[in-house]
């Protein structure tokens, strides 16, 4: 991709910076379209299981709350100067999933071996149909840009470790699931299935007071008892299962859940870089 319109994409999507609240940054369609397709070819390159170092800084959900993403990127650093990790759900629900990804997928195109995007159960045509985004892309652009974007998701990474040490995917954990290889090994592009340990890393969530597999609110995938953390985290030599995919605060509800082996990462009213609550 041209460095040249590279650099003007994220210069004229950062210049909300000083625009107010809202104000919709107008992209070409071809520019998008170009994102994607290029954006594609570097989470192909890269492994479905990312393999990072620290330090690098952990954003969970987005979900389209572009002014939020700027507060967190002025907060914790503009890319390059500190590393990135994002667990996924970028867009769907807020006003503006398109400034939302076509600013991380910019950044991805440009820092590809600094900047990290995970994918999240909304980055998935099914969901991204119905919760805004293909609205979103229908009013602005076309039903075309909204296919180009479902492309390059099905091609997105599902997990990342940490120094060997730290798990990261946007759900949870899967019964399916018992070591990293079978991370590793599976197959892109993919669309989301509705059973198996990609979906389950996309949708799972903590189950509260339960031990074992119990059955998911959401109608998806599972809950997971804190035994099914230390269980993988003890046979994979690993300290710590890191994810999002929580729509509330949940602080209180999950306080009797997890111990220092969990950190979740919640999507906040106002998000602040490196605010990371951590569930004792
Ligand atoms: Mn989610």
């Amino acid at each position: 991709m041209d460095p040249a319109i590279l650099d003007s994409i994220i210069s004229r999507l950062l210049e909300s910076k000083q625009a107010k609240s809202g104000k919709h940054e107008q992209l070409m369609e071809d520019e998008i379209r170009k994102l994607c397709i290029v954006a594609r070819e570097i989470f192909l390159q890269q492994p479905t299981l990312l393999e990072l170092t620290a330090p690098v800084k952990i954003c969970g959900d987005i979900h389209g709350q572009y002014t939020d993403l700027l507060r967190l990127f002025e907060s914790g650093g503009f890319p390059p100067s500190a590393n990135y990790l994002f667990l996924g759900d970028y867009v769907d629900r807020g006003k503006q999933s398109l400034e939302t990804i076509c600013l991380l997928l910019a950044y991805k195109i440009k820092y590809p071996e600094n900047f990290f995007l995970l994918r999240g159960n909304h980055e998935c045509a099914n969901i991204n149909r119905i919760y805004g985004f293909y609205d979103e892309c229908k009013r602005r652009f076309s039903v075309g840009v909204w296919r180009a974007f479902t492309e390059c998701f099905n091609c997105l990474p599902v997990a990342a470790v940490i120094d060997e040490k730290i798990l990261c995917m946007h759900g949870g954990l899967s019964p399916d699931l018992s070591n990293l290889d079978q991370i590793r090994t599976l197959t892109r592009p993919m669309d989301v299935p509705e059973s198996g340990l990609l979906c389950d890393l996309l949708w799972s969530d903590p189950g509260r007071d339960i031990k074992g597999w119990g059955m998911n609110d959401r109608g998806v995938s599972f809950t997971f008892g804190a035994d099914r953390v230390s269980d993988f985290l003890m046979k994979n030599n690993m300290d710590l299962i890191c994810r999002a995919h929580q729509f509330r605060l949940l602080k209180m509800a999950m306080s009797s859940l997890l111990t220092d082996s969990s950190l979740q990462y919640f999507r906040l009213p106002t998000i602040v870089a490196n605010s990371i609550t951590r569930v004792q």
